[in-house]
């Protein structure tokens, strides 16, 4: 916790992307694994009581979601120190707990009981390093009790999780490792058309004005640009917008902003927001939808929720009402799309009013959060870790016309030197056969 881990910058960007999290228990016999896994999972996944001879007799692993984490306990037979079990036994376990452990990231947990720190402790301290790759070793939570009383080393961490209260605590120390590092910031990016009230919005979220936002015939928001918040004691980040989603043009202001957007919304946003007017999905908005998708690919549409300002227009009549019976097609398909999550925002609204406006569109935001599993929306520019302009616009051009980047790619020169020489040669022996045969 707080950078206690040490990993390369390959490890962060590794680590960062997968939802894996693998904690594998170790420890002497009746020290205490399958009780402690069974408390991370919250349910009684392993065998777990008192007798005179092991329990747990061979390596068997439970899963649950934790934050963006599908955390996979696997909890292990005493295979180090002191074991009773015969060689072959002891060699299969070990074999299956290596397979178990060979994957990124993997924290090995020493399970103790405290007071009670024996030879036979120390000697599964010093075992495993045998077991498992280096890379694993390095990043171990392997930690011998004494640092209970002096500071966890780089590589240590040490919690009780005796206690089902302590789940949390548990499972919180455990996966804050490099790539968590932005903790659980919820990442909330705004897009649409320029004119529709993305910042106005931001600033509803945020109860403050950080974004610039009015009435203009040209974009107001020149550069991107993001605020922190706080909502229902969780921290969010609210990236605004500039004019990037319209069709693509080419220019480097474009490739600009679309680079500072990914940079500030870095490692991905948790939800976009599409906002929109109500009452006015005009051509303009299709284009920016389109836009939306060619920076950031299809799978956007998982965690997009569509925001219609001006929601103080709506009244006498519900917005379920309008967005099931518009004529328009295209907004149609977009809720459709975004798995028919939206919801209105007045903009113009304050105190009690604005808190529900903002409860409003956060519970569709944590709605879209519970149904990608916590997950954060990542494509390959997100996943670049020396992205450039030239990268962006490589991308944004593959992505707006993915044919002509194609044929821009075949050396053409090459092509054409190939098929002359075909030609040449099929010239030739057409000439040598039409000779021949009138000999
Ligand atoms: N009446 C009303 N006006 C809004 C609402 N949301 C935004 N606006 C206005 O729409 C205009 C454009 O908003 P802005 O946030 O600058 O749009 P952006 O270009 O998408 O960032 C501004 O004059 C806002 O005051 C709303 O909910 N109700
Ligand atoms: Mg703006």
């Amino acid at each position: 916790e707080g950078g206690r881990v040490r990993a390369s910058p390959m490890c962060l960007l590794v680590w960062g992307l997968r939802q894996e999290l693998r904690v594998v228990l170790l420890g002497r016999s009746g020290a205490g694994r399958s009780a402690t896994g069974n408390t991370l999972l919250g349910e009684e996944r392993f065998e777990s009581h008192l007798a005179s001879q092991p329990v747990t007799t061979t390596c068997s692993d439970g899963r649950r979601h934790w934050r963006r984490w599908c955390v996979v306990v696997v909890d292990t037979p005493a295979i180090f120190g002191g074991s009773q079990w015969d060689k072959q036994h002891l060699a299969e376990e070990r074999k299956r707990c290596l397979e178990f452990a060979a994957h990124e990231p993997c924290v090995l947990v020493l399970v103790t009981q405290l007071g009670r720190y024996t030879r036979e402790d120390r000697e599964v301290c010093r075992r495993p390093s045998a077991l498992c790759h280096p890379s694993t070793w390095c990043h171990a939570s392997l930690s011998p009790l004494s640092f209970l009383c002096c500071p966890p080393g780089p590589a240590g961490a040490v919690c009780a999780a005796a206690l089902p209260a302590d789940t949390t605590t548990a499972v919180r120390r455990v996966p804050v490792l490099p790539g968590d590092g932005r903790g659980s910031t919820m990442r909330l990016l705004l897009v649409g058309k320029t004119g529709g009230g993305r910042s106005a919005t931001g600033n509803t979220l945020l109860g403050r004005r950080v974004f610039e936002s009015k009435l203009s015939t040209t974009p107001v928001t020149r550069s991107c640009k993001s605020a922190t918040g706080h909502w229902d004691g969780e921290d969010i980040v609210v990236v605004d917008t500039a004019d990037i989603f319209h069709l693509w043009n080419g220019s480097n202001e474009a490739c600009r902003e679309i680079t500072h957007c990914i940079e500030l919304s870095s490692p991905g946003p948790h939800v976009l927001l599409l906002v929109t007017q109500l009452g006015r999905f005009t051509q303009e908005d299709q284009e920016a939808v389109r836009g939306v998708q060619d920076i950031f690919g299809v799978g956007v549409f998982r965690h997009m929720v569509v925001v219609f300002t001006r929601g103080e227009e709506l009244v006498g009549g519900s917005l379920h009402n309008y967005v099931t019976h518009t004529d328009n097609r295209a907004l149609r398909n977009l809720i459709q799309s975004c798995w028919n999550r939206y919801c209105s925002i007045n903009n113009r609204a304050s105190g009690a009013e604005r808190d529900q406006q903002v409860q409003q569109l956060m519970n569709k935001v944590r709605e879209t959060v519970r149904e990608n599993e916590g997950r954060y929306y990542s494509n390959e520019l997100y996943l670049d870790p020396f992205l450039t302009e030239e990268k962006v616009r490589y991308h944004m051009e593959k992505a707006a016309r993915p044919w002509g980047v194609l044929l821009d790619s075949l050396s053409y020169r090459r092509v054409l030197t190939k098929c002359g020489i075909i030609l040449i040669v099929i010239a030739l022996i057409f000439i040598f056969v039409l000779i021949w045969w009138k000999r």
